[in-house]
């Protein structure tokens, strides 16, 4: 092992002072232990682990958390950057030193009695260029297991360090889970993460939005390239060509199922990369390349089901080398199996909720949490692409932006060039999810769905945007979308799910020159009859309400547009600031 790992580990168990240290190799021999150590453990007076129906979900486990511990927490996350304007307006923001001192005192002494886990990993995959080292240290089982199915843990990590003292140190401790004495804290100068108090999901698996997203988002703006909080899949055509495309969406606002789409088009196959982070680089040739650096799936349970993400069904139910978690769902206690609200039609007899009390049918609240998720190898995926292991990467030729909104945002609509785009991205607007802790359904400014995760100022990224557009030869189309349009009776205008296909057949039309569009005051629109909508029952009166530009709605849009470009000041480029003048004056404000 490298000098400068030893001494991370030798540092870190002096300030932990656990009882044992437990460096992880990655082997299957090590998940095994693993698991049968958290099948004995408990914390917070809950089992760690418990074995699922392995007839039914092969390899699966069960987690349930405290119940204060089951989102991501903004509030209490922090970028500390020496400098506050760096940080920006987006981004919580404490200086370093008093940061650190504040972490040092609650991870002081604070694994007595507990085990240290040491995970050297690497995000993407070792032999390519793009790769990151990365070291993350917790005392929670579930973590350390988690960790080793989102991403490549073992000795390899640790050939790539050498005896570079260049890595990722993510620094997490689960405390008490007192929510008084939880912070997510970053310095990105220092290549650094420390975590404390949560044991959930983003807060605690450091590797992914901590450092692929807030920490990768910094390296990005300094190195050249973007990290970005979005899928990549590959589109075949019956002519069997490939199409590749970015996606990104607000948290739980639809990544995952459109990463794992089943066409129902003949001859149309989407191949799976990645269902929530992009690391994209401007290869050789001067287009753009995405990889994905993780190497499963956190998702979303409620809503996914046989129906709406049967490939998602297929993968949980696929057996391999990991374990399968899941965590916060309800169990139909006759079968052992995982439940959540839209996983199929079957009526189950018994079930108990995700706190493990029986469950009344009658009850308003959900037998799942909201954001209840499993966490799944993305080899476990049965439409995993041939190319995800490949280095380079994937070329991109379509970028889909999208938002959870019941009205303004149309179903689709395509950007006239790439700042165009960038605009389009920098406006988006979501409503909040349970993907975070806070209320839910409030509209918020979501820019490139990365307004929790950019880990610089956002005015920059705006700028870091331009420019990789400005140095690239060739640039993907920019679309936007919106699944989540609704009528006057608060019910979905739009089927969404595997219909949403349809909706990526007209890009790949538009990226191949084979219709035309129409040119609004927001954006190019569909030709009339451009969208396949074959064997779909919908009325021509609820696309017109898909696709309606309300000008009184786009009025009051604008004003919160400009609300939320007014806390950047000048740090918003001027080339946005003319799009939105522009914009402006279509509607005549
Ligand atoms: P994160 O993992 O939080 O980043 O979320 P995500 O963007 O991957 O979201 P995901 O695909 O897991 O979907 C979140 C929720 O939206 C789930 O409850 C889905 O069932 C629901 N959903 C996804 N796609 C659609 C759609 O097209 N229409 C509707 N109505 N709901 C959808
Ligand atoms: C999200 O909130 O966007 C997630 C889940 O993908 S978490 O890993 O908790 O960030
Ligand atoms: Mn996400």
């Amino acid at each position: 092992m490298s000098t400068h790992v030893e001494m991370f580990i030798k540092e870190m168990k002096e300030l932990f002072e656990p009882t044992q240290v437990y460096i992880m190799d990655g082997s299957q021999e090590e998940a095994e232990n693993l698991v049968a150590i958290a099948e004995k453990s408990e914390v917070d007076g809950r089992v760690v682990l418990k074995k699922l129906n392995n007839k039914e979900y092969p390899n699966s486990y069960y987690h349930c958390s405290n119940p204060n511990d089951v989102a991501r927490t903004e509030h209490l996350t922090f970028v500390c950057t020496a400098n506050k304007d760096e940080a920006g307006p987006n981004n919580n923001w404490i200086n370093p030193k008093e940061a650190k001192e504040k972490m040092t005192g609650f991870f002081r002494g604070a694994m007595k009695g507990r085990t240290m886990y040491v995970i050297p990993f690497v995000m993407g995959t070792p032999k390519s260029k793009y790769a990151k080292n990365c070291v993350q240290i917790t005392d929670s089982v579930y973590v350390a297991l988690s960790m080793r199915i989102m991403s490549r843990v073992g000795k390899q990590a640790v050939e790539r360090i050498g005896n570079s003292c260049d890595f990722f140190r993510g620094i997490h401790s689960i405390g008490d889970l007192n929510p008084n004495r939880r912070f997510v804290m970053h310095f990105p100068e220092e290549n650094l993460v420390m975590s404390f108090g949560s044991g959930y999901g983003g807060n605690a698996l450091l590797g992914k939005k901590c450092y692929s997203l807030r920490i990768g988002s910094y390296l990005g703006y300094k190195e050249g390239w973007l990290a970005e909080h979005m899928i990549i899949i590959g589109v075949q055509s019956p002519d069997s060509k490939i199409t590749y495309f970015l996606g990104a969406f607000p948290s739980a606002c639809g990544k995952t199922n459109l990463a794992l789409l089943k066409p129902r088009s003949r001859g149309y196959k989407i191949w799976t990369l990645g269902d929530d982070i992009a690391w994209i680089n401007i290869g050789k040739d001067g287009q753009l390349y995405a990889i994905n650096p993780e190497t499963g799936f956190f998702g979303v349970a409620p809503g996914t089901g046989f129906k709406t993400n049967p490939v998602m069904m297929q993968t949980l139910k696929n057996n391999n080398f990991f374990p399968t978690l899941f965590t916060n769902t309800a169990i139909d206690t006759d079968n052992n199996t995982p439940w959540w609200e839209g996983i199929s039609d079957n009526i189950v007899q018994n079930l108990v909720d995700w706190q493990g009390q029986k469950y009344d049918k009658n009850s308003r609240k959900s037998a799942a949490h909201p954001n209840s998720r499993f966490t799944v190898s993305i080899y476990n995926c049965p439409t995993l692409s041939h190319e995800y292991d490949n280095p380079n990467g994937v070329p991109i030729s379509g970028i889909i932006f999208g938002g959870r909104r019941k009205s303004t945002i149309p179903l689709v609509y395509e950007a006239k060039d790439w700042n165009n785009g960038v605009f389009i991205a920098s406006i988006i607007g979501s409503e909040t999810t349970a993907a975070s802790s806070g209320q839910i359904g409030n509209i918020r400014r979501d820019p490139m769905a990365m307004l929790p995760f950019c880990g610089y100022n956002m005015g920059d990224y705006f700028q870091h945007w331009l420019n990789v557009g400005n140095r690239a030869k060739k640039l993907p189309k920019i679309f936007m979308v919106n699944w989540f349009r609704k009528d006057e009776n608060d019910k979905f205008l739009w089927p969404g799910y595997r219909e949403n296909f349809r909706i990526v057949k007209w890009m790949i039309d538009r990226i191949e020159g084979k219709t035309g569009a129409k040119e609004f005051e927001i954006g190019l629109f569909p030709e009339e009859g451009a969208i396949d909508l074959n064997e779909l029952n919908i009325d021509k009166e609820t696309i017109k309400k898909l696709f309606r530009v309300d000008r009184e709605d786009w009025r009051k849009e604008i004003v919160m547009i400009e609300e939320f470009y007014s806390k950047f000041g000048d740090k918003i480029p001027i080339e946005l600031r003319n799009c939105l003048a522009k914009l402006k004056e279509k509607f005549r404000i």
